[in-house]
């Protein structure tokens, strides 16, 4: 037991609770569409913005004092002692990491990686202790100043090389733990100016990247899925892995579209100019979609805030689009959410997590008792009826010259029918 968060107890459902302290909405053991509510959901707790970020923002520096704050394997202990308490408190099944925010960095790479397999072997042994398992594990190639001009897209192989090592022991982490993904996202493969930048050679590097991740996935056994996590900019002025579409050319182009799948998060979407529900239905659609980071950003301020989630609606929507796709398989549903910068008290910590916890179980909820009403998905049928016809499926082996005598003889003048949008919306929030 730790103090920080003594005197806050362990949460649990209570539908009619009068105290901040319980879940209104989240059930884990509810069974929807056939589901535990707990394996729909698969909730994971990040480290790096609850156990590892002071609360800077670009005017002013850390408002957060935290006992565990420090450079030494004490404190790494203490941290991880208190964000185990935090999951048990949360009763979250998953967590995830980056490797800096578990572990201080050593005067070499060799240390780096001893205090790193040091912390995995504590968190191993809380996890079996009845500890949350661990939805993802990746590596911080982003943070420490030598990742400034990229990791796998650097223009120094150097970088290039101690990127691909730790990703190695990012990835041995994760195996030993278990962990059901393993995430890249690439913070700095991007660029600040193109005046400096070869564009093909980057590409070219982080293909290479990429495929030796997957390599090696193979070689260590690993079972987990590899995820992507699009993003278009912030840090960097352009990033490559812009968005689902984007991202899923890069991984054909390299062959790597049955191997590597994506986690899509919500204020990316936004920053990219699309919504949460775009990225989810086309990842989707192309077989790619592997889990979410969830979280959501000032609409106003236009940057990555990573605010908890508080839009049922929205939230509703996004778990429409995964529960259409049959739901998650290794992924799950990682908060990338962080309190704001004055919100200093242990319980804000708890509650924000809470709520965000409560609001996609209502989401959940609405996007479940959508697909078993059933009439938004027998409207969209019903609109595309006309390709269940025979002909039309053989029209699209057949060729240009066909279709337009085709047309000639039948006399066609086909005439547009009502997209219905209106009354859609108004179906769907009939559930909200
Ligand atoms: C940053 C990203 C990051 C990834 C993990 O914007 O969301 O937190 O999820 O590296
Ligand atoms: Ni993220
Ligand atoms: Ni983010």
């Amino acid at each position: 037991m730790t103090e920080f968060f003594a005197d806050i107890p362990k949460l649990a459902y209570q539908a009619d609770a009068t105290d901040e302290f319980a879940f209104r909405h989240y059930n884990p053991d509810e069974v929807i569409l056939g589901r535990r509510m707990e394996d729909h959901l698969r909730f994971a707790v990040c480290y790096w913005h609850s156990f590892a970020w002071p609360g800077g923002d670009p005017f002013g520096g850390q408002t957060f004092k935290r006992p565990w704050f420090g450079e030494t394997m004490d404190h790494a202990r203490l941290k991880a002692d208190t964000a185990f308490e935090m999951f048990r408190i949360l009763g979250v099944p998953f967590f995830c990491f980056h490797d800096a925010d578990v572990r201080p960095e050593g005067g070499s790479f060799a240390e780096t990686t001893r205090n790193l397999e040091e912390i995995t072997e504590y968190f191993a042994a809380k996890m079996e202790a009845g500890g949350p398992k661990l939805l993802w594990g990746t590596a911080n190639l982003f943070s420490n100043r030598r990742f400034m001009a990229g990791a796998a897209t650097n223009p120094d192989p150097d970088i290039f090389a101690y990127a691909a090592a730790t990703v190695k022991t990012c990835m041995d982490t994760t195996h030993r733990l278990d962990g059901a993904n393993y995430v890249l996202w690439g913070g700095r493969e991007g660029y600040e100016t193109l005046l400096n930048t070869d564009l093909r050679r980057e590409m070219e590097q982080m293909g290479r990247f990429l495929s030796m991740v997957v390599d090696y996935k193979h070689k260590i056994g690993f079972k987990g899925t590899i995820l992507v996590e699009p993003k278009p900019q912030e840090p960097t002025k352009h990033q490559y892995d812009y968005d689902v579409a984007t991202c899923y050319g890069f991984l054909q182009r390299f062959g790597l579209e049955k191997e590597v799948k994506l986690n899509i998060e919500q204020g990316h979407a936004i920053l990219a100019g699309h919504s949460f529900e775009h990225e989810l239905a086309l990842a989707a659609s192309l077989g790619v979609l592997g889990s979410i980071d969830m979280n959501r950003n000032d609409y106003q301020c236009g940057w990555d805030t990573d605010h908890f989630p508080n839009s049922v609606p929205e939230v509703a929507l996004a778990y429409y689009e995964i529960l259409r796709a049959g739901g998650f398989t290794t992924g799950g549903t990682n908060f990338d959410a962080k309190l704001r910068r004055q919100s200093l008290d242990p319980e804000d910590l708890i509650l924000a997590h809470a709520g965000a916890m409560d609001v996609c179980a209502r989401g959940l909820k609405a996007a479940a008792a959508m697909l078993e009403d059933g009439k938004l998905e027998a409207a969209r049928a019903a609109r595309y009826a006309g390709w269940d016809r025979p002909e039309a499926q053989a029209m699209l082996a057949s060729d240009l010259e066909s279709i337009a005598a085709d047309v000639e003889a039948r006399g066609l003048d086909p005439q547009p029918v009502s997209g219905r949008q209106e009354r859609l919306e108004n179906l769907v929030n009939r559930f909200f």
